[in-house]
């Protein structure tokens, strides 16, 4: 194939909510995808199967999949050798906020260690000018709100192992950039969900519950802190923001946001508007809970084991520079990303109650 023209992706994260959008995406533009993914005594490719499992949908044999781990130098170096890409996602992450108060030294390996891990495999690989490298970096670097809404000059203060090591990524990114004079991008993307989000993260955890109630399949969900504030897009739209910056003729940071901040109480009052239910709230604290109107059956629980040590309490990003200068703006409204979870979740779950 020739040189100028090759198109090959390489998605650490592929069997994530993002690298499944994103190898999608590709695929559709007529890259040949490489996907990572770890080995794990069950299957967890279920976001991609689709993908290459069927012969219809492979896209005539252009999406691969090469055992592999962040926390791996040698093997990182022995697949970018071998797929030599021209585009590189770093998209792998032990990415929960919560979980990395507990397993801070690991998301540190994996989220701050290894991104410098594949950097280093493309400099070793003598990749460095060719190829070009988006890094999954992410609002939370903000953290303690130093200033609203948050743009790519806002000062970062991270509130969580996870962002700390986020923290460590971003640098390392910048710094390769100057450095090396590598094609490498920060994308600082507000949280984005979709039916394929995560079951622990909380709008994926609200819709998968308010299907339940809907269904009779349960009565009562428990939440943390109701009145932490997301600026929430769908992971779809956000996808096509990372291609985009690997586009352009020079290597920027961009945030990628819908630009609206809704706190987590609205978002379960949205997911219940969806089923016809109105949630009225009593109490205060932890002693908080949500009735359904009419009814009066409680429908919120609060619980402490959902708090954070830390917590970031808003989240507000201003997109005018990805707008500017890759003429990206979010498609998917708010109430359109909650009727598509509360869709997928309610078929799910009427397909398999024990899901
Ligand atoms: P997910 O948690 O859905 O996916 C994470 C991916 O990383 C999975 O494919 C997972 O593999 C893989 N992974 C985890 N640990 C390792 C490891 N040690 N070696 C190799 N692969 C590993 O995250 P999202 O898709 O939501 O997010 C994608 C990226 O974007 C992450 O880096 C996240 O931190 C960042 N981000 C996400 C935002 C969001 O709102 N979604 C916002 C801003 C940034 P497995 O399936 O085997 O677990
Ligand atoms: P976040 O997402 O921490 O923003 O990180 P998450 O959905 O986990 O939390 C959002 C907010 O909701 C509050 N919350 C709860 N959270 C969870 N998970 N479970 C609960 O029961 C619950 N109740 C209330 C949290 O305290 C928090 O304030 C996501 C991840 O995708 C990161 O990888 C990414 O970098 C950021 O988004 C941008």
């Amino acid at each position: 194939m020739d040189r100028e023209i090759r198109k090959v992706a390489l998605i650490t994260g592929i069997t994530g909510q993002d690298g499944s959008y994103l190898a999608e995406f590709l695929l559709e533009k007529g890259y040949v995808v490489y996907g990572i993914i770890r080995r794990a005594s069950t299957f967890n490719t279920a976001r991609i199967n689709h993908l290459y499992a069927d012969t219809f949908s492979h896209k005539g044999g252009k999406m691969h999949l090469r055992y592999g781990d962040m926390t791996d130098s040698s093997c990182l170096v022995k697949l970018i050798k071998e797929i030599e890409p021209t585009e590189i996602y770093n998209l792998a992450a032990q990415s929960h906020v919560m979980v990395s108060f507990d397993m801070s030294e690991y998301t540190a390996e994996v989220d701050a260690v290894g991104t410098l891990r594949i950097l280093d495999a493309i400099r070793t690989c003598g990749l460095e000018k060719s190829v070009k490298f988006y890094q999954a970096s992410t609002s939370e670097l903000y953290g303690k709100i130093q200033e609203n809404p948050q743009t790519e000059t806002t000062p970062f203060y991270p509130r969580s192992p996870y962002a700390c090591a986020k923290l460590y990524a971003y640098w390392i990114v910048t710094n390769y950039r100057e450095a090396y004079n590598m094609f490498a991008c920060n994308g600082i993307l507000f949280n984005h969900e979709s039916p394929r989000r995560g079951e622990t993260f909380v709008t994926r955890k609200i819709t998968r519950e308010v299907a339940k109630i809907h269904l009779g399949l349960s009565e009562c969900v428990e939440l943390g802190n109701l009145d932490a504030k997301r600026d929430w897009g769908h992971a779809r739209d956000y996808i096509e923001a990372m291609w985009l910056m690997l586009q352009q003729d020079t290597p920027k940071d961009y945030v990628i946001a819908s630009g609206e901040t809704r706190s987590v109480r609205e978002f379960v009052e949205a997911a219940f508007a969806y089923i016809g239910k109105k949630i009225i709230w009593e109490g205060k604290g932890l002693e908080e809970i949500g009735k359904e109107e009419g009814s009066g059956i409680v429908r919120i629980k609060v619980s402490s084991k959902y708090f954070r040590p830390t917590e970031v309490d808003l989240l507000l990003g201003d997109a005018s520079k990805a707008k500017r200068e890759l003429k990206w703006s979010p498609r998917v409204t708010f109430t359109e990303l909650v009727k598509d979870m509360m869709d997928s979740d309610i078929e799910l779950m009427k397909r398999n109650p024990l899901a």
